[in-house]
């Protein structure tokens, strides 16, 4: 395989690779006669034809609104979103698909939890504990639950260099605890964080444990009973899914238990004019016509992923992203940021003297695509002392040789600008 792959990567994949990347329709994109090396995959992954062709093949064989219709239609595209929820259990090892609720993304599925079980059960004292290095969408829900219920919102900080402040969370998380918020890997830095010793200070403290991982369940395998949590929260753009559906898991018993997150139709039992009884789950957290579509897409993405192997994608994603730290730690005006040790394909950075934004659109000249900004994560920014960074972010169709044109291009973006 070395052999035949030797003019884009020198890593062993263990999937064809040059197979792989022919399923994406998107990276045979020229920009100025180059192919695009696409190194936004934290953001959003491309998409493969077996995900695109499972949608276009939902609209044109089985579209029709789900758990209505009488008709065999109807049943059709029941059965095609419900199985969706199957694959989507089996994938994160839940112990049911009832604990499944489809969502519009990982935002919605952690605003969800602030919601439905935050304001029906927190009180002035609760505190509710994140940390430092959250994304948005796992901070500022918690800040308007804190606002809202008259709790506290607290947060684990940072050691020097850059880990979870452990001992620190050791004081923050207890009996006042309700719930533990946990980003399992962070979208700037890509490192992995310790939840199995969080969680058992959460469990020590009576708390809920919920994750963010939304950079996670792309990257690693991922098992919600190994992982012991109460809730998870991931979405299925950057898992080679579509735009528009992500999925919340929740603990059944947990999740019967808490009060409907928006009312309309398919959340209900019965209705009168005064009141209404509602669904079971996961339905009773799934209001009006579902996300199906995307759903099925989403199943498909999945089907893919576990035929190339989720071991294999970490594995691969760990070892493209310390040769990209390599790479840049070879240039004296590089800084690059977070804990030393590589993981999950993110990698960020600064060039001396250059914006982000500045460097960005210059690598876009060069048909490189990476993120540039506060990533979502202005805490974490504050606490780097920068306002922005450049991320470079892989998934299991990037090589080494992009690696390369990135390194050259940087190399060129610094003698241009110094
Ligand atoms: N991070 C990034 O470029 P949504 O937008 O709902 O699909 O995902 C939100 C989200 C939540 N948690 C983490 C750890 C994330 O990385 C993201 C999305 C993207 O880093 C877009 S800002």
């Amino acid at each position: 395989m070395t052999r035949e792959l030797a003019d884009i990567t020198h890593l062993e994949p263990a999937w064809d690779l040059k197979a792989v990347r022919r399923d994406f329709p998107l990276l045979e994109l020229q920009q100025d006669g180059r192919p695009l090396a696409y190194l936004d995959n934290a953001a959003t992954t491309q998409k493969p034809r077996q995900v695109i062709d499972a949608i276009s093949d939902y609209y044109r064989r089985d579209n029709a609104n789900v758990h209505r219709a009488i008709y065999r239609l109807g049943a059709r595209a029941t059965e095609a979103y419900e199985s969706a929820r199957r694959t989507v259990a089996s994938f994160i090892g839940a112990e049911t698909d009832k604990g499944i609720i489809f969502t519009r993304g990982a935002t919605e599925a952690i605003n969800l939890v602030a919601y439905s079980w935050g304001r029906h059960n927190l009180k002035p004292g609760d505190e509710i504990v994140v940390t430092l290095m959250e994304h948005h969408s796992n901070l500022i829900p918690w800040q308007l639950l804190a606002r809202d219920t008259g709790s506290t919102l607290r947060h684990i900080p940072l050691t020097p260099d850059f880990t979870l402040d452990l001992e620190a969370a050791r004081k923050i998380i207890g009996q006042q605890t309700k719930l533990v918020a946990l980003v399992h890997k962070s979208n700037v830095f890509g490192v992995e964080n310790p939840v199995a010793e969080i969680t058992n200070m959460a469990r020590d403290a009576g708390a809920l444990m919920l994750l963010d991982a939304a950079q996670s369940v792309p990257h690693m395998p991922v098992n919600v009973q190994q992982l012991d949590c109460d809730f998870l929260a991931f979405s299925g753009h950057k898992m080679l899914g579509p735009t528009g559906v992500g999925v919340l898991y929740g603990r059944p018993d947990l999740l019967d238990s808490m009060q409907p997150f928006q009312g309309g139709g398919e959340m209900i039992d019965r209705v009168t004019m005064e009141s209404a009884t509602w669904n079971d789950i996961p339905w009773k957290f799934e209001a009006g016509t579902p996300n199906i579509a995307q759903a099925v897409g989403l199943g498909a993405a999945m089907d893919y992923l576990t035929a190339v192997g989720m071991n294999n994608i970490h594995d691969y994603l760990g070892q493209l992203a310390g040769y990209t730290r390599e790479r840049l730690q070879e240039m004296d005006f590089i800084t690059l940021y977070g804990p030393p040790e590589s993981s999950s394909g993110i990698v960020t950075f600064n060039v001396d003297g250059i914006h982000p934004h500045d460097l960005a659109q210059f690598l876009d000249q060069e048909a490189i695509a990476v993120r540039a900004g506060h990533h979502c994560a202005q805490p974490l920014m504050d606490c780097l002392g920068v306002a922005a960074t450049t991320r470079a972010s892989m998934y299991i169709y990037n090589t080494t040789a992009e690696i390369d044109r990135l390194i050259e291009a940087l190399r060129k973006a610094h003698s241009f600008f110094n």
